[in-house]
């Protein structure tokens, strides 16, 4: 059984005065007996180093180095303290016209730093009224994960585009399906398949976060909206 794994994706927001809010997390869950990792803005990486959790980038370069203005490696995030980094969530897909191919080339430079990725997936309203979620799935997921995915250096996190920041959830048969075709498919291609973290993403909070974890398949969340306040993820951690 994968351990859990409570992930916060702060995506544009917070300021130094915001890491009160981290330091409230980390006394209330100091002996947790899930993972709690938060993927803060990338000028807070730095000053997050020594709390209890894992932190991680929001994105990174395929490149190591180079000339790339205003992008960040991947040998960056792990130099400034991060242990893991969120590569192809929708919003790069969208925002920067991010591939499957350009999201397997970051997992690979993730992996190269020695970071875990977090490789997101997920379907839009349009692809779910048409009935193509699992295939997108599938070509998500056959070409955005690496072959040398591994169950240390990767999680998947599912996040229908549909469900990010709208306040809309699948229901529990939608993403049990969901899941557990990922885990077939994660099965089929690697031999430690069964201990790959898959998260369940988009508009998780406190009063869901319970339902959303007793699903098959489902080993935690990938948070948006609700990390940002110490109160609101901390009810979701314990709901793990
Ligand atoms: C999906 C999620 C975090 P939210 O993007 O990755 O955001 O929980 O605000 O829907």
């Amino acid at each position: 059984m994968p351990r859990k794994l409570a992930a916060g994706n702060w995506k544009m927001n917070g300021l130094r005065s915001s890491l009160v809010e981290i330091q409230k997390l980390a006394e209330r869950h100091s002996d947790t007996s899930v993972d709690v990792l938060i993927c803060p803005p990338a000028t807070l990486i730095e000053a997050c180093r020594g709390l209890l959790f894992d932190i991680g980038g929001q994105d990174c370069h395929t490149a190591q180095s180079g000339a790339h203005t205003g992008d960040i490696s991947a040998e960056m995030l792990s130099d400034a303290g991060a242990t893991y980094v969120l590569t192809g969530h929708s919003e790069r897909r969208t925002d920067h016209g991010e591939t499957n191919a350009t999201v397997a080339a970051k997992s690979q430079a993730a992996y190269d730093a020695g970071l875990t990725a977090v490789i997101c997936i997920g379907e839009t309203l349009a692809e779910r009224e048409d009935g193509t979620t699992l295939d997108v799935i599938d070509q998500q997921l056959a070409q955005s994960v690496p072959d040398t995915a591994t169950a240390d250096n990767t999680v998947i996190a599912y996040e229908p585009v549909w469900a990010i920041g709208t306040g809309k959830v699948p229901s529990s048969d939608q993403i049990a399906e969901v899941h557990s075709h990922i885990r077939a498919r994660m099965l089929d291609r690697f031999a430690d398949g069964a201990d790959m973290r898959l998260l369940y993403g988009g508009s998780v909070k406190g009063s869901n976060a319970a339902e959303i974890f007793s699903i098959a398949n489902v080993d935690g969340a990938l948070v948006g909206g609700a990390s940002l306040k110490a109160d609101d993820f901390s009810a979701i951690i314990n709901a793990l």
